[in-house]
């Protein structure tokens, strides 16, 4: 009966849908009953995007007029352990098969990749016999570092798209999906790695018990594995409820992903802060019993337990901000509409995708996107339909604002604009409020 009363109100929301997207259809998912850290069934219900496109899911002109699949997205929390993760999960592949994202086309993020890799060489005293697995490795910006500084590396990456330019670059790489079965292909064909790097990809991994015992298959036995992601905590307070997608599967915690690896022999040793993507954690990670443990990592989960990430109160208050603050970006934007002002956004992001479609934004009210993705511009934004243009587009666009879509950008991106913004273009910042810099 509950299955036949959600696939009622998924295609009542879609005939609404359908009404801002005459092409919307829906797509394919599965339903999540479990948590994928704790392996409990305490998950309960707590925000609701309705049906969204996939983030990434950018359009050529020619895809306009065609179906564009739209997928429930719905968050979950769990009250054992504390995850929150989605409760509809989309195929990898339809997610990962071909990608535009590139970390090398934000340059906050390559100076950012590369101070990463530089600590992690010092710190593990890593040299040209010691191996490095990138996760995800994506375009090869982060392993580029490693090679720079002599050190063997490898990447394995689902994209081919983006796996043959990092191939091209010699950035030897793997087009597959990390796993326990790749991780013996790879433990067979190069051994096992001192350094494991799973940086922005483990809220993309449904798959938790394939990818650690994959990590631990193929971690050296003094080895290190680093995993490094938009931390919940930072997320919980902020309200940057727009890294909430169909690609990041879950939102993770020291806790839950402390239980996890647990049931891999594996621990976490240390944990540091950074503020990249409104502030992530890097969690270093080792088979249990090789390494002390800091006293940073009690800090973290004395803090969470503080703020109480199983605490159903915590999740019901940030569901309610996050609809006041969709309302007061759609109110916003409806007076300088009324105003007659040229909006556009700033960055062609997941993210911005998911803002934009809950706001209800399209081309009729946001001109363009700008970005610096080569390869996203000429696109359209999934659901909205807004022309992705470059950067060098903005001076012919002379827009009055730009919502920042790439807000976790938001320093480079104002630096960088500082000319137009003394002759009057002003930024909108979605998050904690929608605020006119
Ligand atoms: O996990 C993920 C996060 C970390 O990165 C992936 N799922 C995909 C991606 O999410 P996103 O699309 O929200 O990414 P970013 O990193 O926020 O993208 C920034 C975008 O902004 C890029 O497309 C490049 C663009 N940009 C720009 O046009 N001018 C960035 C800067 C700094 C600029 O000056």
């Amino acid at each position: 009966m509950q299955m036949k009363k959600a696939i009622q109100n998924h295609c009542t929301e879609l005939n609404s849908i359908q009404e801002f997207n005459p092409q919307a259809v829906m797509g394919k998912f599965t339903r999540v009953e479990m948590c994928r850290a704790c392996h409990s069934s305490t998950l309960h219900h707590f925000l609701s995007f309705g049906l969204m496109p996939k983030p990434n899911g950018f359009l050529t002109k020619q895809n306009l007029n065609k179906p564009e699949r739209y997928f429930p997205l719905n968050v979950d929390f769990c009250s054992t352990c504390g995850m929150v993760q989605l409760e509809e999960v989309i195929s990898p592949n339809e997610l990962f098969d071909h990608y535009v994202y590139s970390s090398s086309a934000s340059y906050p993020m390559v100076e950012h990749l590369r101070n990463l890799a530089k600590e992690l060489v010092t710190r593990f005293s890593l040299s040209q016999k010691d191996l490095v697995l990138d996760v995800g490795s994506n375009d090869g910006t982060l392993l580029s570092v490693f090679k720079q500084l002599g050190i063997t590396i490898l990447g394995i990456d689902p994209a081919k798209n983006i796996a043959e330019i990092a191939n091209a670059q010699k950035i030897p790489t793997i087009n597959d999906f990390f796993s326990q079965v790749s991780a013996k292909k790879i433990l067979t064909s190069h051994g096992t790695c001192k350094v494991i790097t799973i940086v922005n990809v483990l809220a993309q991994i449904p798959d938790w018990d394939s990818l650690f015992a994959g990590v631990k298959t193929l971690l050296h036995k003094e080895g290190t594995c680093l995993i490094e992601f938009p931390y919940l905590v930072d997320t919980l307070k902020t309200f940057e409820f727009d890294t909430m997608y169909h690609e990041h599967q879950s939102m993770v915690s020291v806790h839950p992903l402390s239980i996890a690896l647990r049931r891999h022999c594996l621990e976490i040793f240390d944990v540091k802060h950074d503020p990249i993507h409104g502030g992530s954690i890097r969690v270093f990670i080792s088979h249990i019993g090789v390494r002390k443990i800091c006293k940073r990592v009690d800090v973290y989960l004395d803090e969470e337990n503080t703020i109480g990430i199983s605490n159903p109160d915590i999740y019901s208050a940030y569901a309610t901000k996050v609809y006041e603050i969709r309302d007061e970006m759609i109110q916003l934007l409806n007076s300088l509409i009324h105003q007659k002002k040229k909006i556009i956004g700033y960055g062609a992001t997941a993210k911005g995708n998911v803002l934009l479609n809950f706001c209800r934004l399209n081309h009729i009210q946001i001109s363009a996107i700008v970005d610096s993705t080569t390869f996203k511009q000429g696109l359209y934004t999934p659901g909205s339909h807004i022309p992705v243009v470059s950067e060098s587009q903005l001076d012919k666009l002379n827009p009055d604002y730009a919502i920042l879509t790439a807000w976790n950008f938001a320093d480079a991106i104002l630096k960088k604009n500082k000319q137009r913004i003394k002759k009057g273009l002003k930024f909108i910042r979605p998050y904690p409020i929608p605020t006119v810099l």
